[in-house]
């Protein structure tokens, strides 16, 4: 049994409480580590410590941080291994999946914004009057980053990485769901030589730890990326004391597939839009729209394709469908199903618990599912589930898809399917989503702003968008005397 331990002002601490919360591996439905249940106290110690290391840290000069942040970087390389391995049992998605995605793509972060701080330069405005402005871009102070369990390294660096390449100290809270990876990269800084306070990990439920990050008043700035309603959450906390917001929420993008579409590409890419990490992944494509002369054969080949997807142990090379993160989640996607059968949905294929042989026989899994004959307003259609379910319907007119697309609280992202060019930017521009995917999902770049319009959210990240949310802008104007 491992023992998780909060990182604060450098050192590997035990929580206030001397309480810890057991730690699931759902692929076995068993506890296999505790992690602190924290509180209050720990998050003022952690402040406390970020507020110390903020003068040094904010002045470093940026090829110095730089460095540090590129020593992370090489850190998380040199525990490639470790840390998909941890980030697999603690999450239940595949090996292959932590491998190929999030643990390369948790390093890219930190590379991507330690050398973006090589290259930065802030604007200047120049009057004809005989004055000249220039924005200076300053570090905020210590900021909060509270992050969800679909992809936790990934998500968790996403954040912390911007916010220490500004210069800013962090005070981050994981979720308690999946804490192992952000323990190990709590290791990694330290090996890295992070100075102690510049950033700090708390660990603990949403309501403790995340409610007095939150409420904090040495907390100037919240990043966030979960549910929309603990988004909602925080907002009314935050509001009222003025804090800068960043949050990622919910989404149930639309998969749009149009009639003349590269079929052997869409159908392929498709099935991983709806099914990779569980469906447990923001920007996954649940409802799945296809234009009515497509729409019987697409079917077909859809569920034939899913049918083809291996359930099973998440550390087996052929698993293609993992574990869903907790026996709470499994049995809301499964209930998820049954509203779908109630709202008059047919079940194509799935719809089940799966119950596998040996090791993983008590573990939590689900079958890839896929419904039709749901009206695109109905429950099934308009909430997340954030699971292995996905619902596809036809249309006939561009119009009629934009509605349907356009139609819930959600505007994440989307995905679109034509070989069309006109059509590609006519629909492109009327998606109510932060992103549109065209002919691919998934694709990032990071210098790209990321997030989502209406309830998914509030700002955006990636880029120069990360920096802008992560640092103060003070506009020095100065006036010269012109020469008469
Ligand atoms: O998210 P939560 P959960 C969606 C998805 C999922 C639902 C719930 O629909 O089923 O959210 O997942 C912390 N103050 N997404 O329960 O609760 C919490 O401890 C401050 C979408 O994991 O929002 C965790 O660290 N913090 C999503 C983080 O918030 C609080 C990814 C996210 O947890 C808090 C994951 C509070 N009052 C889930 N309450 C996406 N869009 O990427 C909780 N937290």
């Amino acid at each position: 049994m491992t023992t998780i331990h909060n990182y604060i002002n450098g050192a590997l601490v035990a929580p206030a409480s001397a309480q810890y919360l057991d730690v699931y591996n759902p692929a076995l439905g068993q506890v296999y580590a505790e992690a602190p249940d924290s509180d209050a106290r720990d998050v003022q110690q952690a402040v406390e410590a970020a507020q110390s290391a903020f003068p040094a840290w904010s002045k470093m000069p940026a090829e110095e941080r730089s460095q540090l942040l590129l020593k992370i970087a090489a850190g998380i390389e040199a525990n490639f291994d470790k840390l998909a391995l941890a980030e697999s049992i603690d999450n239940g998605k595949t090996l292959k999946l932590a491998k190929a995605m999030d643990i390369p793509r948790a390093a890219s972060n930190f590379f991507f914004y330690a050398t973006a701080i090589m290259h930065h330069a802030s604007e200047s405005h120049y009057m004809e009057e005989g004055a000249i402005n220039y924005t200076l871009r300053r570090p905020i102070g210590v900021v909060g980053c509270i992050s969800p369990w679909n992809l936790p390294l990934y998500l968790f660096t996403w954040k912390i990485a911007p916010a220490l390449a500004a210069g800013n100290c962090v005070v981050a809270k994981p979720s308690e769901i999946t804490p192992m990876t952000a323990y190990l990269l709590s290791e990694i800084c330290i090996e890295a030589g992070l100075p102690p306070g510049v950033l700090n990990i708390v660990h603990g439920l949403g309501s403790k730890v995340g409610q007095a990050i939150t409420e904090h008043s040495g907390i100037p700035a919240i990043s966030f990326t979960g549910g929309t309603s603990t988004g909602e959450q925080i907002a009314k906390v935050a509001a009222p004391k003025f804090k800068k917001l960043s949050l990622e929420l919910g989404g149930k993008n639309p998969a749009i597939i149009f009639a003349d579409c590269d079929y052997e590409k869409t159908l392929k890419t498709v099935v991983r839009s709806s099914f990779l990490n569980q469906g447990q992944i923001c920007l996954c494509g649940s409802r799945i729209f296809v234009e009515r002369p497509l729409y019987e054969q697409f079917k077909t080949d859809f569920v034939a394709a899913i049918k083809n997807l291996t359930v099973g142990d998440p550390l087996d090379d052929d698993t293609t469908v993992g574990a869903v993160v907790s026996e709470a989640h499994l049995h809301k996607v499964l209930s998820y199903i049954e509203l779908a059968k109630e709202e008059g949905g047919r079940i194509l294929t799935g719809g089940n618990r799966v119950r596998l042989e040996g090791n993983c026989a008590n573990g939590w899994f689900i079958e890839p599912t896929l419904i039709d004959g749901l009206g695109y307003d109905c429950r099934t259609n308009q909430e997340e589930i954030f699971g292995p379910v996905a619902s596809i319907m036809p249309f006939d007119t561009e119009e009629e898809v934009l509605l349907y697309a356009n139609s819930t609280q959600y505007g994440l992202a989307s995905s679109l399917w034509t070989e069309n060019l006109s059509r590609t930017h006519r629909v492109a521009e009327e998606l109510k989503t932060g992103i549109v995917w065209v002919n691919c999902w998934l694709l990032r770049d990071l210098r790209t702003p990321f997030g989502g319009m209406k309830n998914s959210g509030v700002g955006r990240e990636g880029g120069w968008e990360a920096f802008r949310f992560f640092t103060e802008a003070k506009n020095v104007c100065i006036e010269y005397q012109q020469k008469s």
